[in-house]
């Protein structure tokens, strides 16, 4: 039995192109069917060709035989970095008994352009046409010969603005690039190698230019927000095989029209006329003499980094589920689930005929399409068609958030087949599954894995619908720990902790919204109406939690390190603003959305405060601060102290009385042991009290079910997941859900819609509970010790009317699986799968003894027995437990 080394990965990709870091980070995983399999060492191999690494030969680096169990986070230790070099790299390891296993298949990553004067292009766009309020996207082009023997060559491209590059007529890159940063600080840039592209003779390179979040449309903040109009620079570098170079660069000798794109944005949708389209525009053969000069801008003064986030795709397509023929004329199509991107559409027809796709996620009660809740976005995209054969429209740098399509305008009678739901999100690989018994628990999990499908669009956006579409701090801290059971979010959020940090305020306050794009001036403005809090808690703490989120489940400290002090200004701002270490009351979206129940700003404010104090300290620990992890430590234990002081009455009554004050002082340390267990007992009798249901807004929410569970109480957890009535979870599915919705009440029975101000019925917040149900329904937790899930704490709850559970996570290491099932006889078993390399804790409820597994004759560790449960400490393999004294239903 052998070890094999799989999926070698690069700052958590595959063979990534054009890293800008000095220290890019290596990942393996082992594989291994002997139980227990560790590594002990390893060897990595760098240099700039296989033939070289076939010699064992690493020009770059040879780490030597490396002593350590680390497959994840190996720094780069060989020569310095150059630019633009290609680095292919491999590794062997051996295990604890000195077996030594295959090198792995070779992996690769590039550099990208390291400083700036790489970048020999200028910005270039065009014109605005002159009265006109929505633009159409600029399409630009070069054309240019190149001699034969072309060894390699990669382009570089960025935009103020999105873009859709082509190379002789090929669409090269992914959807809209370079994704959304606070363009004022920095832009991202994208590598292509477009070398089995290019040709000896004539080429050329053509971009279509969308205003995207630069100078489009960004929520309800308006237009123009970071420039007037879109720019594009690109660096293409062509290697020959003599040695030599060639560069084409974006200048002012290239050209521009406008093309068939009337205007497309992403609040506004789009219009295409396709007789205006210019045929094969981005090849060399194309005639450009009457295209127009660009217009070259100044400069720009931000960084220009290489792409950190993962690039936006579309990642599936969604056929229609109904057809119905409004008495209007038009037809409504249904997609059998809300959904975010856009539609193509397929169409035969004369000339000039002009077909409307209109989305909405809900129809009203008159079967019309509702598009009340979209505030002031125009979900409409319009197409004018040539009469030339079959002809497929789908827009270009507009987004929608729907489940319903109107077609007005078709030509006949459209099919299902005329219409394809085409989903669109960051690239976030699936990293969890999981199933139960229970049909509406697994629709509820379906509903918030599509809730992260339709908003994490280079930002973790709080909707898609509606003019709103900003990266709220709370809602991504709230759900980052579901969103990472679900996929792998590791670039994502490592790129949106750079878009806090951008917009954190002199005074360390951390923003509500980022990229800011000008909330915070917006709520400045609206001062006047009483409506400004320069912090918001719960918010702002993302700074935090997030960051200790990605060191929790990937076992990434560089995200520690370079943002400690960031972090660090944030808790000295909310010490310095409070009073005797209690926050003011101005935090006003307070536990946004909770539902009859209102928890004082006060208190959330100085909870929060408490746990960023809390988090500070055990990052503080991680890298070694002693000193500072004491500091926060105590800092923490005084907030506590004051917390309880301020608003804990002898009675264990916590001020507001809510859900979440008991849940957010139970989860955050901020109560005695005696003071735990009135809490307890409050939180579970207003629970009770309410018959069985919940009253917790976004704050509370992620927290309540898990307040439960660790303090003897799995069954309320259950009873809440299952509720029907309404609030609930359920309540939604009952009647008809397919994503999370914003709120509650968003429609209810007796009231129909909420506000249509503000009800988007995909919104990912209160779908938190879905770290709930892998960490402890599935029991499928990381340990904060040994981070990244190297150690993996394995303790699954039955309860409810769930008889069996299956999960799976694909974490740095490989997957960890858990299933169980309750069987009617009260037999409970338990399977658990644990990747190579990596060692568990498992928990089976009660008396429990492995029946089948890597080692038959495991037994608990002695004296292991906790919180009535067997605790086994295992290796990798898979193992079969049973309980074997029936009668302990739960392990508390
Ligand atoms: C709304 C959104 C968002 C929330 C803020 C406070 O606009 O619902 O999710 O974070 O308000």
């Amino acid at each position: 039995m052998s070890i094999r080394i799989i999926n070698c990965k690069t700052e958590y990709m595959v063979n990534p192109l054009g890293l800008d870091t000095a220290v890019p980070r290596l990942f393996w995983q082992l594989e291994s069917e002997r139980p227990g399999t560790v590594q002990a060492a390893y060897r990595i191999l760098v240099g700039h060709s296989r033939e070289e690494l076939d010699r064992e030969e690493g020009t770059a680096w040879d780490s030597g035989i490396t002593s350590s169990g680390d497959s994840a986070h190996i720094g780069y230790g060989g020569k310095p970095l150059e630019a633009e070099a290609v680095y292919i790299w491999k590794v062997k390891v051996w295990d604890g008994e000195g077996r030594e296993s295959e090198w792995s298949e070779p992996a690769l990553w590039t550099m990208g352009l390291l400083d700036r004067g790489a970048w020999r292009g200028k910005w270039i766009g065009r014109k605005a046409e002159p009265g006109v309020q929505l633009q159409p996207p600029p399409y630009l082009r070069k054309s240019f010969k190149l001699r034969g023997g072309i060894r390699r060559a990669v382009a570089y491209a960025t935009a103020l603005g999105i873009y859709e590059l082509q190379v002789n007529g090929h669409r090269v890159g992914d959807r809209f690039a370079p994704g959304w940063t606070d363009y004022d600080k920095r832009v991202q840039y994208q590598t292509y190698d477009i070398t089995d592209l290019l040709k000896a003779g004539g080429n050329a390179v053509g971009v279509i230019l969308g205003d995207g979040w630069y100078s489009g449309t960004v929520g309800f903040l308006g237009k123009s927000v970071y420039g007037q109009r879109p720019f594009f620079l690109l660096q293409l570098n062509i290697d020959y095989e003599d040695g030599s170079r060639e560069s084409i660069a974006t200048d002012g000798t290239w050209r521009t029209m406008r093309g068939p794109i009337a205007y497309s944005d992403m609040i506004q949708g789009e219009a295409y006329d396709s007789r205006l389209e210019l045929g094969d525009w981005s090849t060399a053969e194309y005639g450009d003499e009457a295209w127009d000069k660009p217009d070259v801008r100044a400069g720009y003064n931000g960084l220009i980094v290489a792409m950190v986030e993962p690039p936006v795709r579309i990642t599936q397509t969604v056929k229609p589920v109904s057809v119905r023929k409004t008495a209007a004329g038009s037809y409504i199509f249904d997609m059998g689930q809300n959904m975010v991107g856009w539609t193509e559409v397929r169409a035969s027809g004369a000339w000039g005929t002009r077909i409307t796709l209109s989305h909405a996620e809900m129809l009203s009660p008159d079967g019309s399409l509702y598009l009340d809740n979209l505030r002031k976005a125009v979900q409409q995209d319009h197409y004018v068609m040539n009469g030339e054969g079959e002809e497929r429209y789908e827009p270009h740098f507009t987004f929608h958030g729907f489940r319903y399509v109107e077609v007005t305008g078709f030509p006949g009678v459209p099919g299902l087949d005329d219409v394809t739901g085409k989903v669109i999100h960051s690239d976030t690989p699936s990293a969890g599954k999981l199933e139960t018994s229970d049909e509406m628990v697994n629709k509820l999990y379906s509903n918030i894995t599509w809730g992260q499908r339709g908003n994490f669009l280079s930002v973790p956006t709080d909707c898609p619908q509606r003019d709103e579409r900003l990266g709220w701090t709370g809602d991504a801290q709230i759900f980052a720990r579901t969103a990472s059971y679900n996929m792998d979010v590791s670039r994502f959020f490592t790129k949106y902790v750079w878009d806090m940090i951008d917009c954190q305020q002199p005074s360390g306050a951390f923003t509500d919204v980022a990229p800011d794009a000008g909330w915070i001036r917006h709520k400045m403005w609206n001062t006047r109406l009483n409506w400004f809090a320069p912090d918001n808690s719960g918010w702002g703490d993302a700074g935090v939690i997030i960051p200790w989120t990605l060191y929790l489940m990937y076992g990434d400290i560089r995200v520690l390190e370079r943002h400690y002090d960031a972090m660090a200004r944030w808790v000295q701002y909310l010490k310095q603003n409070s009073d005797g270490l209690i926050r003011p009351d101005y935090a006003n979206y307070a536990d946004w959305l909770s539902i009859g129940a209102d928890t004082p700003n006060e208190v959330l404010a100085t909870a929060y405060f408490a746990y960023s104090a809390k988090l500070l300290s055990r990052i503080a620990g991680v890298l070694g601060k002693r000193e500072d992890e004491r500091t926060y430590d105590e800092l923490h234990a005084a907030v506590a102290d004051a917390f309880r002081g301020a608003f804990v009455d002898g009675s264990g009554r916590i001020h507001g009385d809510t859900q979440t004050v008991y849940v957010l002082a139970l989860q955050f340390g901020l109560l005695t042991e005696q003071l735990r267990n009135k809490a307890i007992d409050r939180l579970v009798a207003d629970i009770r009290g309410r018959g069985n249901r919940l009253s917790t807004g976004f704050l509370g929410v992620g927290y309540l079910l898990p307040a439960l569970t660790d303090n003897g109480h799995t069954e309320v957890a259950y009873d809440l997941l299952t509720q029907e009535e309404f609030p609930s979870w359920m309540y939604s599915i009952k009647h008809g859900a397919t994503t999370i919705w914003e709120r509650w009440d968003g429609w209810t029975e007796e009231k129909g819609f909420q506000t249509p101000s503000m009800n988007s019925f995909n919104h990912y917040s209160l779908g938190s509970v879905g770290e709930w149900m892998y960490r402890y329904m599935a029991g499928i937790e990381a340990d904060p010790a040994s981070p990244g899930f190297k150690h993996a704490i394995i303790r699954p709850r039955p309860g409810g009317r769930l008889t069996w559970v299956k999960a799976s996570y694909e974490s740095i290491y490989g997957t960890i699986s858990t299933e169980w099932q309750m069987e009617p006889n009260g037999v409970f078993k338990l399977q658990v799968s644990i990747p190579a390399n990596t060692t568990a804790d498992v928990y089976v409820p009660g008396e429990a003894a492995l029946v089948n597994g890597a080692e038959p004759g495991i037994s608990p560790i002695p004296g292991g027995k906790q919180d009535g449960c067997s605790l086994f400490r295992l290796g990798s393999g898979r193992y079969v437990f049973e309980r074997i004294q029936a009668g302990i239903p739960h392990c508390y």
